[in-house]
């Protein structure tokens, strides 16, 4: 019984598909401050938007993932990283880049 609503779960699911391009300026514009950075906060804001169901755990896995240099934030260059989380979780798909 389970099963059949978990998939139509799924189908609602938003899922953002763009180039890397596209998807690192997505992420960027939820810099709410400014800083150049993405905290906690700003990275819910991030998956709320991606429609996901636990946004502030998403947020916390994302950081434990992302976060290399450990400052609790996703900086520029941990950006692809970030990317690569929201992949694997299905919030978003990598369009192969545009000719021309
Ligand atoms: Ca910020
Ligand atoms: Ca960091």
């Amino acid at each position: 019984m389970g099963r059949p609503a978990f998939m139509s779960w799924m189908k609602k699911k938003s899922i953002l598909a763009g180039t890397v391009t596209e998807l690192q300026d997505f992420f960027r514009s939820f810099d709410a401050n400014g800083d150049g950075r993405l905290n906690r906060a700003e990275l819910k804001n991030v998956f709320e938007k991606l429609g996901s169901m636990a946004p502030a755990l998403r947020a916390l896995q994302a950081l434990l993932l992302a976060d290399e240099n450990g400052d609790g934030c996703i900086s520029e260059h941990e950006l692809d990283k970030l990317l690569e989380f929201a992949v694997k979780h299905d919030h978003v798909v990598i369009l192969p880049k545009k000719q021309g």
